[in-house]
């Protein structure tokens, strides 16, 4: 049967790739051509994205991917992590550079928002879990800027990638719905937030879909990867989540999914919104998902806390080796002490180490101290915090939850994906680590006529073509349930209930 290559560009907030995949009805081979580091800059005072370093590590991978499939691709779909955007002026040219959503500047927009649309309202109307940095703080905090002022059009990250790749604007759903001016139930810009915050909703590019064509390669992008034209570049799930979330291979709808990276976002796939305030207490998000649906979940702070760690035992001439650490926590002391691994304190780039060990102490637990201990102080928080999720997640919706998929890169993490098994008290299944370029790629091949149904045939693909590892729900729960008491009484003197 013949196959069809496409290529993935899936920027992540540790690293970029650019994966090839090739395609038939029942067949599906992914190779990763190109990876590269992702590194935020500090420049004046502001956290950015290195965004033309990206969009190098963009051009090269399409080179690569070229080599790799005799200079003829079938299309190429974009996706990024959400909420940051660029600016152009009036000629298409970039205003300044991507702000990371780390930045401070943030600092103050959710109380200015809450003085004129209170959050219950915000949610009722955006469904959007309260995160300090999601795009409509950001627009805030900038309002009244030169940058702002000048801006002519908006364009979501991976949206100004394919801006710069074809020459054409216009602006994906499911990352438009992490702006938190989108309505979940519409599927279409909330004009009414945004006349009560003063944003004008004309910045944006029109919406459009996974699946609608984005444009061709331009002339000077086809001569510089050596690619061989007309190369269509197609709408997936742009925003990362949304396309990790078709690429888990599930079968039936009574599973969960943790998509492990840079964050944990840990949820389940609706075709409602859940609005309530019950949910709008639990901070869960309603993001937009593939074909119609609703992507209700968690934001939790995920593999960042073992990021920064590493990087800062790497700064204090302490470097670890990520798989001996691993194995040194697996045999360290389990449940000892555990953090909220929704703590805003852990947000921005710092000295992660010191952080978690001043959490233990607030709440009263041993301090961690070598980077063992520190390792499983974040996993097994992780866990309970993958739990919770899930838990909250079940109840709020009604939806019955037999499996959990774990995807991302903490796939690879075999002592998180058990005790995430352990605490959730439900068989788990690991893999694909790439879920995001494959869900990328399915979608793809779906527009281009190559492969044809529903998610359920997309992940059923997933299921007969890629590996995955189960994890059995085995040991004492009620070690759990005194660890996830010890959070909560944590939380509750934080809040002073
Ligand atoms: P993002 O897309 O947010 O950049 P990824 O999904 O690529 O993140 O996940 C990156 C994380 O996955 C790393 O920080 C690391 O913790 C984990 N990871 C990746 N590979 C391995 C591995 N071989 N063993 C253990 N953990 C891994
Ligand atoms: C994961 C992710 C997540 C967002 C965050 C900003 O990469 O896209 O879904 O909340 O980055």
């Amino acid at each position: 049967r013949p196959t069809h290559t496409f290529a993935a560009i899936d920027l992540g907030a540790s690293s970029g790739r650019v994966m090839v995949a090739r395609v038939g009805p029942e067949s599906l081979r992914l190779e990763e051509v190109h990876r590269f580091p992702n590194r935020p800059v500090r420049v004046g005072g502001t956290l950015h994205w290195d965004i033309l370093a990206l969009y190098r590590g963009v051009l090269d991978g399409l080179r690569a991917a070229g080599a790799a499939a005799g200079g003829r691709l079938a299309g190429i779909g974009i996706d990024s992590w959400a909420v940051d955007y660029g600016l152009l002026d009036a000629d298409g040219a970039l205003l300044g550079n991507p702000v990371h959503y780390r930045d401070t500047r943030t600092e103050g927009a959710p109380e200015k928002v809450a003085a004129v649309l209170p959050p219950e309202e915000l949610y009722a109307a955006t469904g959007l879990q309260h995160l300090p940095f999601n795009t409509v703080y950001q627009l805030v905090a900038a309002q009244g800027t030169p940058l702002l002022t000048a801006a002519d059009r908006l364009l979501m990250v991976p949206d100004l990638i394919s801006y710069w790749l074809t020459g054409h604007t216009g602006t994906e759903i499911t990352n438009a719905s992490t702006t938190q001016l989108v309505d979940p139930r519409t599927r279409d810009w909330s004009p009414v937030v945004a006349a009560r915050l003063g944003l004008d909703l004309g910045l944006f590019p029109p919406l459009r879909s996974p699946g609608d064509p984005a444009g061709l390669l331009r002339p000077e992008v086809l001569a510089e990867t050596g690619l061989t034209g007309p190369v269509p570049v197609t709408a997936v799930g742009s925003h990362d989540t949304a396309s990790a979330v078709v690429g888990v291979p599930a079968a039936g709808d009574d599973f969960a999914y943790i998509a492990t990276g840079t964050w944990s976002l840990a949820g389940l796939e609706l075709d409602r919104p859940v609005l309530t305030e019950e949910s709008r207490a639990a901070n869960f998000t309603n993001e937009l998902g593939v074909d119609g649906t609703v992507r209700y979940l968690r934001n939790i702070m995920g593999l960042w806390l073992l990021q920064e760690c590493l990087r800062t035992w790497e700064a204090q001439g302490d470097p670890q080796d990520l798989p001996a650490l691993l194995d040194d926590a697996a045999r360290a002391a389990p449940l000892r002490s555990v953090v909220d691994a929704g703590d805003p304190a852990f947000l921005a780039p710092d000295d992660m180490p010191r952080r978690i060990a001043d959490a233990c102490a607030r709440t009263g637990q041993p301090e961690p101290r070598t980077p063992a201990e520190i390792t499983r102080c974040v996993l097994d928080s992780l866990a309970l915090a993958h739990r919770r999720a899930v838990e909250d997640a079940r109840a709020l919706s009604g939806r019955e939850v037999n499996a959990v998929h774990i995807v991302g890169g903490g796939a690879h993490n075999t002592l998180l994906c058990q005790l995430t098994a352990e605490a959730i008290g439900l068989p788990v299944v690991a893999g694909p680590a790439e879920a995001a370029a494959l869900g990328n790629v399915l979608v793809q091949a779906r527009a281009a006529g190559v492969i044809s149904g529903g998610l359920d045939r997309l992940r059923a693909l997933l299921r007969t073509t890629q590996t995955l590892r189960y994890y059995d729900p085995a040991g004492d729960r009620t070690a759990w349930d005194e660890a996830a008491d010890r959070i909560a009484t944590g939380r509750g003197k934080e809040d002073g209930t």
